[in-house]
């Protein structure tokens, strides 16, 4: 298209997003501030929206003062948080304000410098740049890296854009660092990704399982909720750290990491001969349990203490606490999803509940929780690894459905799913992919393995990076890079851990140019030449009406859900909601499988189980430590983009990388508390402070992964069937630095 008709598709976007402009805005960078009133609030009024950091999705009511919003509140009202936010949460306006928001697209310029441009420029070198990729090397050497941080009607645009639109075969996201495992292991399970459970069930259960997951700092507000347990519940933690959740638990089985799979079929043994099978509920609703019993049966006592570092004694009282259980529920995050052997142990939590019929009721079922504030939208409607809306690529009937909503020819529908994040990184380590485009995630400090991620990213004929800051690490790498809008200055939906869709609102103006990201990818659309077939893309509302349209028929079928506006009224409504439900409102927490029906073909779930595997690298006599790694501190998100830019948030984390030591270690490394010591693996060194601590055991140690060096450390093993990376085991050394050198 010409440059003139880009400006004015450009000057009408933007005119509907924020008000009157002149056309020389759009050639000009240039800042044009927060504070004019969003089209849509009265100018002082509070309105309610989720949160935009993780999957808990709590509702935050903001205060909007002369049209800008400058101040929250957690909702009272809101079935979420009921009045509940983490220091995250309090502090979400905070970092939109930041000085090093990008403000203008930036091109890499011919002395390699970042130069500001307009955004007809940049669409121009964008599209230029990838179209000449593509014609030399075909569609297939394009590919892109996107996020569970956009709302859904983002995702599935930039979704459908790259694939149907540009001709993309492969797109993936850092959900697959992140979800991916729950996400095959319901699938093979439950027949679909489907997490059962409403975050009530917190609240009904009479024991409460936490496998690998550290709620008191990654979903603080979850933790909440089982604080307002009437039942003097048992909360039993797995994990080999004494974290804040496991200090705070009933039980805490500090078990060696990654023996998980081993200690859960011990744990399945022993509830058989117990005789705490439902026999009923398996026979009526499970398929292949004989097969998982004689499996189990070789798991005895000793074999299960020798691995997972538990007594007899602690075993016997981990299996009668959940045997005396009338209402257990099992909940599990990264220390299972993240592992070589993921799949197979979210499977084993899976097996347990079913077993002994702990799901479908009040209290109970193997529940996965959610990372970020949209991984569970992305999961149905990135169109990375599923057809838009659960679909398969690879059935020519799902192809057609979609085919049909979208106003598509079949054959604009890739026919296999998309090649996983690390496949991506070989394919550009290969030369097969050649140009890159990373929305809303930040592969140079998150993705394993770092200076092999970092290399591999040069390596790119052309990479766009499309982020809300001008300064992350993958910014620094990017050819070009577009300005977003963030949480707060745009519209859509979030889909949280219990399947809730939640609505987000615009009560903030972007800074400068920048736009969101879906505008940025309609206006990609048009400079491609595939506008057309987003003509009724036209807003987030309009594409969650086509959203709706692909669910029909789907396990999260959620046609019922009228506007956006019943979304605002209910506090949020968790999938499915079918329109054949009729008119009424629903109820406002619901749980899966009641009827014990599952989603294969014959209803029934079934019972998955492997041999266990050692990790691929395990401690030796040089590098004789295990490192874990995970989050920190509640204040802190990921790769600190965002939390590091509010000086509140600052004050309640460290502010630079330390790692936990047990004393024993560090008295045997003669580490005193506070030192700064060099932390060694096979693929790199990094200095850290040094934390003496008993959360840790002797022959571990762990160090959050929000500061940069981390991941120099880490090594890349991946689950088989989820291709998750397994961030958290790596042998590694110790030692002091020699003081001449400190
Ligand atoms: N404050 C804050 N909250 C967040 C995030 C954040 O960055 N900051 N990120 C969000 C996202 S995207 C996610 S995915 C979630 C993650 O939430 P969590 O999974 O709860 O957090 P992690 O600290 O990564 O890992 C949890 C625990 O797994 C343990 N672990 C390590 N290895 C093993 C093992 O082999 N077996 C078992 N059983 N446990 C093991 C670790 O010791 C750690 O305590 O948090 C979300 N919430
Ligand atoms: N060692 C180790 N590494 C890990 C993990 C671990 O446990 N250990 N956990 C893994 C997990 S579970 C996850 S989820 C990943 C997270 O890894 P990342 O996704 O890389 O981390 P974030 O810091 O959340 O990056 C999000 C980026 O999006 C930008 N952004 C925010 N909002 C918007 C928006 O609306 N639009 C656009 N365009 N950009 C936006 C932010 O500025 C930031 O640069 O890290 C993984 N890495
Ligand atoms: S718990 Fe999660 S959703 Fe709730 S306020 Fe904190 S970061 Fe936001
Ligand atoms: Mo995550």
């Amino acid at each position: 298209m010409s440059a003139r008709t880009l400006a004015g598709a450009l000057g009408d976007l933007i005119h509907r997003q924020t008000g009157p402009l002149t056309r020389d805005l759009l050639r000009t960078p240039g800042h044009f501030g927060l504070g004019q009133v969003p089209a849509r609030l009265a100018p002082d009024q509070t309105t309610t929206m989720v949160c935009g950091y993780c999957s808990t999705g709590c509702g935050l009511t903001v205060h909007m003062k002369e049209g800008q919003a400058v101040n929250l509140s957690p909702s009272a009202a809101y079935p979420v948080n009921l009045g509940m936010a983490c220091p995250k949460g309090w502090e979400a306006l905070t970092p939109l304000r930041a000085p090093d928001r990008a403000t203008t697209p930036l091109l890499r310029n011919a002395r390699g410098k970042l130069e500001a441009v307009n955004w007809p420029e940049a669409l121009q070198a964008m599209v230029g740049r990838f179209k000449a990729i593509a014609g030399r090397h075909g569609p297939a050497s394009l590919a892109f890296l996107s996020t569970g941080q956009i709302p859904t009607e983002e995702m599935a645009l930039l979704g459908a854009l790259a694939k149907f639109g540009m001709g993309m075969l492969h797109g993936d996201g850092n959900t697959r660092q992140c979800m991916a495992t729950a996400v095959v292991a319901y699938k093979q399970s439950f027949g679909f990704d489907s997490p059962p459970y409403a975050y009530r069930d917190f609240e009904e259960s009479d024991v409460i399982v936490l496998i690998g997951a550290n709620l008191c700092i990654a979903h603080p507000i979850l933790w909440e909720r089982i604080c307002r347990n009437k039942n003097n519940p048992a909360i039993v933690v797995l994990d080999p750290r004494k974290t804040e959740t496991a200090a705070a638990a009933t039980h805490h089985f500090a078990l060696t990491p990654k023996s998980d799979l081993v200690l859960l079929y011990g744990l399945a043994n022993r509830l058989i001969r117990m005789g705490r099978v439902d026999r009923a509920f398996v026979d009526a609703h499970t398929n292949g349990f004989a097969d998982f019993e004689a499996h189990v049966a070789a798991f005895e006592t000793e074999q299960v203490c020798a691995a997972s570092g538990l007594t007899a004694a602690e075993l016997d009282t981990l299996a009668q606490v959940i045997a005396g259980g009338k209402r257990v529920s099992l909940w599990w995050t990264m220390g299972v999803n993240q592992s070589h052997e993921a799949t197979r142990v979210a499977q084993a939590i899976i097996n347990i509940a079913l077993l002994t019929g702990n799901i479908g009721r009040p209290g109970t079922g193997a529940n996965s929780i959610t990372g970020q504030c949209n991984a569970m939208g992305s999961r149905m409607f990135s169109n990375t690894t599923n057809l838009l809306g659960g679909h398969d690529f690879t059935l020519p009937e799902h192809r057609r459905k979609v085919a049909d909503v979208l106003g598509i020819a079949d054959e604009a529908i890739p026919q296999t799913a998309s090649a996983s994040y690390d496949q991506i990184l070989e394919k550009i380590l290969g030369g097969q992919i050649r140009g890159l485009w990373v929305i809303a995630t930040n592969p140079a400090h998150s993705w394993i393995n770092q200076s092999y991620a970092r290399d591999i990213l040069g390596r790119l004929d052309f990479l766009v990076v499309q982020d809300m800051y001008a300064t992350t690490e993958t910014a620094e790498q990017a050819h070009l890079l577009l300005p977003a809008a963030a949480w707060g200055e745009k519209d859509g939906t979030f889909i949280n851990s219990e399947r809730r869709v939640g609505l987000l609102k615009k009560v903030a103006r972007p800074p400068g140019l920048a736009l969101a990201d879906f505008h940025i990818f309609r206006l990609v659309a048009e400079a491609w030449g595939c506008g057309d077939m987003f003509s009724r893309w036209t807003s987030p509302e309009a594409v969650f009406n086509i959203l709706k349209d692909l669910s029909r028929g789907q396990p999260c079928d959620i046609t019922g859900i009228r506007d956006y506006q019943m979304l605002d009224r209910q506090g949020g409504i968790q999938w499915p909601f079918p329109a054949a439900a009729g008119p009424q409102a629903p109820a406002v927490e619901r749980r899966l499988f009641e009827d014990g029906v599952f989603f294969h073909k014959d209803g029934k779930a079934r019972f998955i189980f492997d041999a266990p595997r050692p990790p691929p690298e395990v401690p030796s006599r040089d590098f004789p430590l295990i490192l874990l790694t995970g989050r920190g501190s509640s204040s802190q998100w990921h790769t600190q983009t965002r939390t590091k830019k509010s000086p509140v948030l600052r004050r309640l984390a460290p502010a630079e990388i330390y790692l936990e030591l047990s004393p024993v270690d560090a008295r045997a490394l003669g580490i005193t508390m506070g030192e700064i010591v060099e932390v060694t693996s096979r693929r790199g060194s990094i200095r850290a402070r040094a934390f003496v601590t008993n959360i840790v055991k002797p022959g571990q140690i762990f160090i959050p992964m929000h500061y940069e060096k981390a991941n120099r450390l880490t090594f890349p093993a991946f689950d088989p069937h989820s291709r998750q990376p397994s961030y958290k085991y790596c042998a590694v050394r110790v030692a002091r630095v020699d003081p001449a050198m400190a």
